[in-house]
């Protein structure tokens, strides 16, 4: 379960059917071009906040079914729902999907207290190993060292998806849990956060830019600094036009420029501009 995880995107048509072939091709991309250690599915990139629980699952499904054993494939199936999320959690575990993850729950401001009873009843309920999905920027979850301390007591919680610019917090966290999986989830620091010894990392840029992901984690475990900072730093050039462009849309772009077929975003989320799609395939001329 270690290495580098693509945070999976999904295919949609314009009206936001999933497109299945297209979804096919986005899974194939990853391991034959980027050969990449796993697949991420249904997380931010995903979309899933955006989508039925039925689509969801067909996601699930069509990954699993392209993927087969090839790569590591963990499920995102947190939900504010938390039927859903224990619907969804057995699904992928009769699916053999290798580890469950789910979202802190948000919008509410739920309470430590709430935020354990949630994984709790999950992993009660779900026979598979859970990582948690911590992205405060987007949750407005913040939890301290002792509370993932608690959380990541139970056997079956087995590490964190850690979406933070705390390296402070991370480099704690590595410290106090040695055999729990630490995976850093923002691609632009993926170098400090290999230096605080992670044991992977999961991104949404790893769709087109995997390749460089897994020189800076490896020259980074090898002490090779100065080498993986170069490698960053192009990785960097390439994240910053991508989120100056439009962040989801651009990386669909630039994979369609590469013949994979990957479709639109979801309303709400809004189409580019047709000089933002140029601009997307230059980049993946340039950086691809
Ligand atoms: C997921 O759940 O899809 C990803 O793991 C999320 C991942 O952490 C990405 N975060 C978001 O998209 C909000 C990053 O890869 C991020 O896109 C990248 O670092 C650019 O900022």
């Amino acid at each position: 379960m270690k290495g580098i995880f693509t945070a999976l995107m999904c295919s949609f048509d314009e009206q936001g059917n999933i497109n299945e072939q297209g979804l096919r091709e986005i899974v194939r991309h990853n391991i034959d071009q980027s050969k990449v250690d796993g697949l991420y599915v249904n997380g931010s990139t995903g979309e899933n906040f955006l989508i039925t629980t039925e689509m969801k699952k067909r996601i699930f499904e069509i990954v699993k079914d392209e993927a087969g054993d090839q790569v590591k494939l963990i499920a995102q199936i947190g939900s504010l729902n938390i039927d859903e999320a224990v619907e969804l959690g057995k699904f992928v575990t009769e699916l053999k999907y290798d580890a469950i993850s789910a979202v802190t729950p948000f919008y509410y401001k739920f309470d430590f207290e709430e935020i354990k009873d949630y994984y709790e009843t999950i992993i009660n309920e779900v026979n598979n190993d859970m990582i948690i999905y911590s992205i405060p920027a987007l949750t407005g979850v913040n939890m301290s060292l002792d509370q993932f301390g608690e959380l990541l007591a139970h056997d079956r919680i087995i590490g964190v998806k850690f979406t933070a610019p705390d390296f402070y917090l991370l480099e704690r966290l590595r410290h106090a849990f040695p055999d729990k999986l630490i995976y850093s989830g923002f691609d632009e620091m993926l170098l400090p956060a290999s230096v605080l010894n992670i044991d992977g990392a999961i991104g949404s840029t790893f769709n087109v830019n995997g390749k460089r992901a897994r020189e800076i984690f490896e020259l980074a475990q090898q002490g090779k600094i100065t080498e993986a900072l170069e490698i960053q730093r192009t990785t960097n050039d390439l994240i910053s036009a991508i989120l100056a462009n439009g962040l989801y849309q651009t990386i669909k772009e630039m994979l369609k420029t590469k013949g994979v077929d990957a479709g639109y975003c979801r309303k709400p989320m809004k189409q580019i501009s047709a000089e933002k799609v140029a601009r997307a395939k230059e980049l993946a001329e340039k950086y691809m």
